[in-house]
């Protein structure tokens, strides 16, 4: 065994995106590519001895071969001791976790994501630092440079590592240790949570159903729902991690969780339903017959902090993403805690987190967390919805029409329009921006622009700035958010968020109350015409 240094031509590609690296799987599968991507990871930090780091991935096709290349390329560089979970696997927040426990310098999550999986299908690297969360794009922009311009990566050239057994083994001076992945984060949720009192609802005859759909979260799902809390066996479904998510493309929402949507939706509904995403960060909560829009569900989460036994003594203030509804804005406002409007993308809670400005934030696109790690978390969301129902003993419907009689309703809907040209899609980003002041005073009917402008943040703890969309602000506490998406793999999607509040009226649809304001955001920035779509590709 010994460390062979390989020479490389740079690709050009690799730029992270809203959260990590992220492309198609044959992009990633060409030689070199991830050899590349992670030698520029090392090359940027500087010297590697001494560093510990944890690794897995969401189990998606390529997820053993980049492993070790991984590996490899780790102990070649002089890391002093991987972490690893077993078979390879490890959700995004059970690596945040496990970052934060052990005190590591960092670590690597394989996933795309909620993006589909398989050969034809995508590929991702989440690149972590000490913070347990995201590099910030400071880090990882130098990354990029330096994978422009990388000449030669190091390597150990050994045999593959055998992942599928605990314990600890060495490959050259680097030591690596395979664990549960589930066990500390399991123990985790039982310290933030009262799990007792959960188990008292399943004992009484709760039901529920969880959809892995077919990634990372089923064996962390089963062991907590299942084992620890006592829900009925087959409580969690599709709970096996599968290359190609057996299909499915596993992104929690309306759309794409059809199977638990037919169930909660059906006879004999079971009480509670929900889904994670391909890596375990993301959340869908449903009632019986009801879904509860993830922007709702931060604002309801907030509103019952004090259920909770970890967070029953106060918690320091909220964030959500800008194209997050305001309705979090509301509670925070009525309990007089700080509500932070961050750029989307997880990494920018980080440092309001570390400063103890925020407990908890999220974003609409199913994201939900407190800073128990930096990263959302999926299953913590699940079980803060259990928990309010087993302390309130009310069902998700009936929780949610009463924090909209409290706060009043804020009605919310994301319009994708998927595969467009990116010159398309950036020129109408542009034209768009370029027209937002001769906006403000316009009427389009019964909205009143008052306020059109990119989005930038001022970070308050690091002071970069950052530019991420643009908003439009209408009279009557509308508001429009236009952005590009940061984390597809081809072409250009246009998310355009719709949201519309209403103190008194609260029983409508989204879609009706929304449709409107869809329309003339779809007119706004020429959307049919620029690119031939006369509706949205995906609404959630
Ligand atoms: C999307 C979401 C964003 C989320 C990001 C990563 O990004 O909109 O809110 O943080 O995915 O989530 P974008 O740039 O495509 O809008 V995950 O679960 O894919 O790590
Ligand atoms: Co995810």
């Amino acid at each position: 065994m010994s460390i062979k240094i390989v020479s490389t031509s740079p690709y050009d590609d690799q730029k992270m995106g809203t959260a990590g690296l992220r492309k198609k799987s044959k992009v990633v599968m060409q030689p070199n590519y991830v050899e590349n991507f992670v030698q520029s990871i090392f090359n940027t930090i500087g010297d590697a001895r001494g560093k510990v780091y944890v690794l897995g991935g969401d189990g998606r096709f390529y997820n053993d071969i980049a492993i070790q290349k991984i590996i490899k390329i780790a102990a070649a560089n002089g890391v002093a001791k991987l972490i690893i979970g077993r078979n390879g696997f490890v959700s995004t927040p059970a690596a945040s976790h496990i970052i934060l426990m052990n005190k590591l310098d960092g670590g690597f999550v394989l996933s795309a994501s909620h993006n589909p999986g398989g050969i034809d299908g995508d590929f991702g690297i989440k690149y972590a630092n000490q913070s347990g969360g995201q590099a910030p794009s400071q880090v990882s922009d130098k990354i990029y440079q330096n994978s422009k311009t990388i000449r030669e990566y190091k390597i150990f050239d050994s045999e593959d590592i055998d992942l599928s057994g605990l314990g600890t083994q060495k490959l050259g001076d680097m030591i690596i240790e395979i664990i549960d992945p589930v066990k500390d984060y399991a123990a985790m949720m039982e310290q933030i949570f009262d799990f007792d009192a959960l188990r008292k609802l399943f004992a009484g005859g709760f039901t529920m159903k969880f959809d892995a759909m077919n990634a990372v979260t089923g064996p962390y799902a089963v062991k907590i729902f299942e084992e620890m809390l006592g829900a009925a066996p087959g409580s969690v479904i599709n709970a096996t991690p599968l290359p190609d998510f057996g299909g499915l493309h596993p992104d929690p929402n309306l759309v794409h969780a059809k199977e638990l949507i037919s169930i909660l939706y059906g006879e004999n509904a079971p009480d509670f339903g929900a889904a994670n995403d391909g890596d375990g960060d993301r959340n869908m909560i449903l009632g019986r017959k009801f879904f509860v829009s993830p922007s709702d569900s931060l604002a309801i989460i907030t509103d019952n902090y004090a259920l909770i036994p970890a967070y029953k003594d106060g918690i320091y203030g909220v964030a959500r993403s800008a194209a997050t509804s305001t309705a979090v804005c509301r509670v925070a406002q009525a309990r007089d805690l700080p509500c932070y409007e961050v750029p989307t993308g997880w990494k920018y809670f980080v440092n309001l987190m570390d400063s103890n400005r925020i407990t908890f934030c999220g974003e609409e696109s199913f994201g939900t967390g407190s800073s128990h790690i930096r990263e959302k978390d999926g299953i913590w969301a699940v079980l803060f919805w259990l928990s309010i129902i087993a302390a309130t003993g009310k069902s998700v419907e009936e929780i949610t029409v009463e924090h909209w009689r409290k706060y009043g309703r804020t009605y919310y809907i994301r319009n994708d329009y998927e595969g467009v040209p990116t010159d398309i899609a950036d020129k109408l980003m542009a034209d768009l921006e370029a027209k937002l002041p001769s906006l403000v005073g316009q009427s389009f009917g019964e909205y009143t622009v008052t306020a059109a402008a990119p989005f930038v943040y001022n970070d308050p703890v690091d002071h970069s700035s950052t530019a991420n969309g643009l908003i439009i602000k209408f009279a009557n506490e509308a508001r429009i958010i236009y952005r590009l998406s940061g984390t597809g793999s081809s072409g250009a999607t246009i998310r355009v968020y719709n949201e519309q509040y209403s103190k008194d009226n609260i029983s409508g649809d989204s879609l009706e109350v929304l449709k409107k304001l869809s329309a003339l955001a779809a007119d706004i920035a020429e959307i049919s015409l620029r690119t031939g779509k006369t509706q949205a590709d995906v609404t959630t």
